[in-house]
């Protein structure tokens, strides 16, 4: 799955797997890391690879989300190129088709049309995507839409070739970890709450995870920011953003985890995390 931010790559994984095992949010370069999604039905496999939004590298956090991308795209058998169909083509669609252009007939390559259920001219904005990379088979989707989802995926059932499962059966359908897949929820309500630059400049990391007599979980996790000045904006007055935030993820914790959860956020500033290889290592991005 790859495709410029924000264009809904998560959000189809998401609805193909009928299960969230990729956070998403309004805003660009939500995804950081590659996470993979597993179907399978019957005696077929999918391994679906969510990948970070293509962009203009600018320091060592995108770098490392590129790398990312072109990663997974030396693994796979089939891409999906997810574009925005509320609008025509940026030079960041230009970048993405560009990255395509070698896997041109090594593997089929599908151009998917999103968001149709809130574009104004999707057969335009359609045209002026396929000739960015002409030849490719194309689909308009809504990503929120199961049935869409489900199209796609039996499309790409179809298309794969025969083989070993990756995965066996039983396995879970992401392949995080808990304690990384709680630093994510923590780090996408926080996203969601926060403007301007702060989004993505913070990351979360989960010290502790445990089980308690009493059946709860308690969770501790820390986000980070780059300076001192964003923590006051993190906190927010008397303490109510950060708490809105420990409350959406615990909420969400609780479903995945099927317990109650103790959530326990502690801020803390990491100074231009983002700029320094041995910062993005420590905060999990290796
Ligand atoms: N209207 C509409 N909105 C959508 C659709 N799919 C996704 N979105 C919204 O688009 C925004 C971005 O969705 P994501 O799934 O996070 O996008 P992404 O491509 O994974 O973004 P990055 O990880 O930042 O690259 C969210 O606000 C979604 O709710 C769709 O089919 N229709
Ligand atoms: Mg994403």
């Amino acid at each position: 799955m790859v495709g410029k931010p924000n264009v809904g790559k998560s959000t189809l994984v998401n609805t193909m797997l009928g299960v969230k095992i990729a956070p998403i949010s309004p805003k660009p370069q939500t995804t950081r890391k590659r996470v993979r999604g597993i179907h399978t039905e019957g005696n077929r496999q999918i391994v679906f690879v969510d990948t970070p939004g293509w962009h203009e590298a600018a320091d060592a956090l995108s770098e490392y989300m590129i790398r990312q991308i072109t990663e997974a795209l030396a693994e796979v058998n089939l891409v999906l190129w997810l574009v925005d169909l509320r609008h025509p083509p940026t030079h960041e669609d230009e970048l993405v088709a560009r990255a395509l252009r070698p896997l041109k007939g090594q593997v089929p390559i599908i151009l998917v049309g999103n968001k149709a259920d809130a574009a104004k001219y999707p057969e335009a904005a359609m045209q002026a995507y396929a000739e960015l990379l002409p030849g490719l088979e194309s689909r308009m989707i809504s990503a929120q839409n199961e049935r869409d989802a489900k199209a796609l995926r039996d499309e790409v059932l179809a298309l794969l070739p025969e083989g070993p499962f990756f995965f066996p059966e039983d396995y879970a359908k992401g392949d995080q970890t808990p304690e990384e897949w709680a630093a994510e929820i923590v780090r996408e309500e926080a996203m969601k709450r926060l403007k301007e630059e702060i989004p993505y400049s913070i990351a979360t990391k989960t010290e502790a995870f445990e089980l308690r007599d009493n059946g709860t979980f308690y969770i501790q996790v820390n986000i980070y920011v780059e300076r001192e000045n964003h923590k006051p904006i993190l906190i927010g007055a008397g303490g109510r953003k950060l708490k809105e935030i420990g409350a959406a993820a615990r909420k969400q914790l609780e479903v995945f985890l099927a317990r109650k959860v103790y959530l326990d956020l502690q801020v803390k500033v990491y100074p231009n995390w983002r700029k320094d290889p041995e910062a993005l290592r420590e905060l999990g991005y290796h």
